[in-house]
């Protein structure tokens, strides 16, 4: 069959290398990405033949701003892998899942490895693991890297995901924190006028979109779109700005980190939290 290929992506200190080489084993190889210096290291998935893993550069976001970051959306977007595997630092959770938000929006397969869980538990700390799935709509599964401890049902989360190509299922992260909900209508109506657009240059409409709001040329390069099509979307932005009040990169932000702060408000239990409740 195929080779079930996936990308592990997450920020930098999160534990990448360390799963990376749990996953591996021994079996490792180490090149470039084209065009760039920047190592491309791949390995078999122990005990499954036909799988790759391709461990992405250490990175916080997905704009165009360094070459780790154009590589990594380069690979998720080109090359098609048939997952992601998303690691994320549990004691650092805020900061991890600003990434996390971004490549649910590239609507590939994906599962989050909440990683750290011995250090987050350690310290009193807890993950209603459940309701985060419920409100990100991809499957988490806590580990530790280090210590091997949930490493085998993190492959086997991924090697499902990845065969029956479930796409996240909640890709709208614009909620009751969207102050009426300009943000919203103003992604929205960029994916209607794009949508043509977005299918022939092959990439995620709603990536696309939120790119065109932020202002990544690449993006809006790549999408060939008419002078009145731009004029269009630029009279969009520019009404969700005076409706928002923030500017276009920053409403953009606050939309994700709003969502963020609603589900770490909702399922996760800080170490600092527990102590206080201990008092
Ligand atoms: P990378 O920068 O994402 O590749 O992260 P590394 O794999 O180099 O890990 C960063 C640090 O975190 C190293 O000191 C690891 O030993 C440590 N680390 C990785 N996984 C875990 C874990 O599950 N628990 C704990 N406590 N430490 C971990
Ligand atoms: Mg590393
Ligand atoms: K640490």
């Amino acid at each position: 069959g195929t080779t079930l290929s996936f990308a592990l992506a997450g920020n930098q200190n999160s534990g990448k290398t360390t799963l990376f080489n749990q996953l591996t084993g021994s079996n490792q190889h180490v090149g470039n990405f084209p065009g760039v210096t920047v190592d491309r290291k791949s390995g078999v998935i122990k005990g499954h033949k036909n799988t790759e893993v391709v461990d992405l550069p250490g990175i916080y976001s997905l704009s165009p701003y360094t070459e780790e970051e154009i590589v990594s959306r380069q690979y998720i977007i080109g090359d098609k892998p048939k997952g992601i595997i998303n690691i994320v630092d549990a004691t650092n959770i805020e900061r991890n899942l600003y990434l996390t938000m971004q490549l649910i929006e590239l609507d590939v397969p994906m599962v989050l490895a909440l990683n750290m869980m011995d250090e987050m538990r350690g310290n009193g700390g807890s993950v209603n693991i459940n309701a985060m799935e419920t409100l990100l709509g991809i499957p988490v599964v806590p580990i530790s890297a280090s210590k091997n401890e949930g490493v085998d049902e993190l492959i086997n989360h991924s090697l499902h995901t990845a065969k029956y190509q479930e796409c996240p299922g909640n890709k709208d992260f614009c909620d009751e924190t969207d102050h009426g909900g300009a943000v919203h209508r103003c992604i929205h109506g960029i994916m209607t006028l794009i949508e043509d657009h977005a299918k022939n240059a092959d990439i995620p409409i709603r990536f696309a979109a939120n790119k065109i709001i932020e202002g990544d040329a690449r993006v809006i390069d790549s999408l060939n779109l008419s002078e009145n099509e731009k004029e269009m979307i630029e009279h969009i932005i520019l009404q969700m700005e005076e409706e928002r009040g923030l500017d276009r990169s920053a409403a953009i932000a606050d939309m994700r980190f709003s969502f963020i702060d609603k589900l770490v408000r909702e399922t996760v239990v800080k170490p600092s939290e527990s102590k206080e409740r201990e008092r």
